[in-house]
């Protein structure tokens, strides 16, 4: 019997706090997994995209109280401000996980008793420097000013307190030797060689992974004590387990684990690519194929905060400028993996020149030409010429690059092959110039040059696909196409059959 088996991509977001509302940093590592899903998505390709919200832990239980009240009544009034951002950008998860969820809860009991049967936990006592804000243990050379948590600039608390400690300790050896042997487990390759250089410099200690309920009741339950509930870390990461299905779904666990990609920010490698892959060994789960932590995102040059007014709010960008435009500068202006900063001034000029005066400009020149000369219909045309198939080898060039890069999560990289590749069919039309020809009564050549321009539109909007579904689907819908062509399916010649009547031709991206 031939078995047809399909390819699968599993990615991951971090989920988020739900203390505030997202803004344009949670939005910037939400788009991209969404490109990431379409692109794969596109190529045939099974694909689960999860994100979702953490929603225990000492933070969200403090805001709680401090507006009166239940911890599970706030994050309940608070995520639909994370629905209604993802929707409005275009967000296509297929699950959005809240840690409240009780198949979430059952799911990290489990893997902790499994984790705490093994031996690989064991009680202590805790003292020691912590970030609410982080939710994270520090030390004191870690700290600004001897007193400051390095990521929020705000004082640390001292914790003294009986806790369960998980053995990180034992994993070092097996840690070390998955970076070096794995080069893909951690990207960007710096972020790998930090990891390496810290654990070697300073060792790994383990780590506490309860709290007593004297300090804190809003978290899961620890299944072996119930006078302590679980750390929320050790809660959240597990969400990537439960979130795909392990108790609700078993189907869907078997098909999609491990994950194929999981996005995160730089602030939370060390969970990543460090608790996290421990956690696993110890519970003997396939590891995922690769963490890949981006950069941080400033907003006109400051940091992203309520106080400094930069934490803008998703939903008022897509009114403002549409959410393709967004997605597109999200990923085309920020190199993927690097700090950048949020613009507005540079998102108009990257709309205006490259989306309007490139992709805009060139569809609605070929749709023109087309209904000039051949009444909206692809017309027949003769042999490739030698032009053709000099253009033909650089669009191939451009495709293949364009997948090169999407693999490698080189995200902004595939962004300017996409635009070459437009760049590519703009001058083809001026060297080819149908007009000239067609006032020369060579109507061939100006039926070659539309046909072959067809053809090539319909994979630049495969390729636009990814980061600009709303876009390739008005492409699509002008073309007359009943639907966005997929990468799958594209080639270079031949996708427009002679004879297919185009749709309406409308302006695609209007200046700003
Ligand atoms: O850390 N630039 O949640 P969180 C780019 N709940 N990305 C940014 C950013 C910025 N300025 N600010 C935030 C948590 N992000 C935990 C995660 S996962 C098991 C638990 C993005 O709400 C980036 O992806 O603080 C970062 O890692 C994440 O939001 C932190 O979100």
């Amino acid at each position: 019997m031939i078995r047809l088996t399909t390819k699968k991509f599993y990615i991951t977001t971090p989920i988020y706090y739900p203390n505030r509302p997202p803004h344009i940093g949670s939005a910037y590592t939400t788009v991209i997994a969404d490109i990431l899903a379409r692109y794969y998505e596109s190529l045939g390709y099974e694909v689960f995209f999860l994100t979702g919200t953490d929603e225990h832990g000492m933070k969200l239980f403090k805001e709680a109280k401090n507006k009166g009240i239940s911890p599970k009544e706030y994050v309940d009034s608070m995520v639909p401000f994370f629905k209604r951002a993802w929707e409005s950008l275009d967000i296509r998860y297929r699950r959005f996980i809240r840690t409240t969820d009780p198949d979430h809860e059952e799911t990290v009991k489990r893997i902790v008793m499994r984790i705490y049967e093994k031996g690989d936990i064991y009680k202590g006592v805790y003292r020691g420097l912590y970030c609410v804000e982080c939710e994270r243990y520090y030390t004191a050379k870690d700290l600004v000013d001897g007193k400051l948590c390095p990521i929020h600039l705000k004082p640390v608390e001292y914790l003294e307190m009986e806790v369960y400690y998980f053995r990180l300790s034992k994993y070092q050896d097996d840690l070390i030797r998955l970076y070096k042997e794995n080069t893909r487990f951690v990207l960007p390759a710096e972020r790998k060689q930090y990891l390496i250089r810290k654990i070697e410099e300073e060792g790994l200690k383990d780590v506490a992974i309860t709290r007593p309920r004297w300090y804190l009741s809003w978290g899961i339950e620890c299944p072996w004590d119930s006078d302590h509930v679980l750390y929320v870390w050790v809660d959240a990461l597990l969400n990537y387990i439960s979130g795909v299905g392990y108790i609700n779904d078993r189907e869907k666990f078997e098909k999609f684990w491990p994950p194929n990609v999981q996005l995160i920010g730089k602030d939370i490698l060390w969970f990543h690519a460090v608790i996290w892959p421990a956690l696993l060994m110890s519970a003997g789960f396939e590891l995922p194929q690769t963490i890949f932590a981006h950069g941080f995102l400033t907003v006109n040059g400051k940091k992203i905060s309520k106080s400094l007014g930069t934490d803008i709010d998703p939903i008022d960008l897509v009114n403002k400028y549409g959410s393709d435009t967004i997605r597109y500068y999200l990923a085309r202006a920020i190199p993927f993996g690097e700090d950048g900063d949020f613009s507005e001034k540079d998102l108009v000029r990257y709309h205006n020149d490259e989306l309007a005066n490139e992709i805009g400009n060139l569809i609605y020149r070929v749709l023109t030409l087309t209904e000039r000369y051949f009444g909206g219909i692809t017309p027949e045309a003769s042999r490739l010429t030698d032009i053709d198939k000099e253009i033909i080898g650089e669009l191939r060039k451009h495709l293949n690059e364009y997948h090169n890069f999407m693999k490698n999560l080189q995200v902004h990289h595939a962004v300017m092959r996409t635009i070459m590749f437009a760049q590519t069919i703009n001058a083809y039309l001026n060297k080819t110039a149908p007009w000239s020809c067609w006032k020369k009564g060579d109507k061939d050549s100006v039926a070659r040059a539309i046909r072959n321009s067809l053809d090539w539109i319909y994979v630049l909007t495969a390729m636009m696909y990814p980061f600009m579904p709303r876009t390739a689907d008005k492409i699509s819908k002008q073309l007359g196409l009943d639907s966005i062509p997929r990468l799958s399916d594209v080639r270079l010649i031949g996708n427009i059959k002679p004879g297919h009547k185009l749709g309406e031709k409308e302006i695609l991206f209007k200046k700003l």
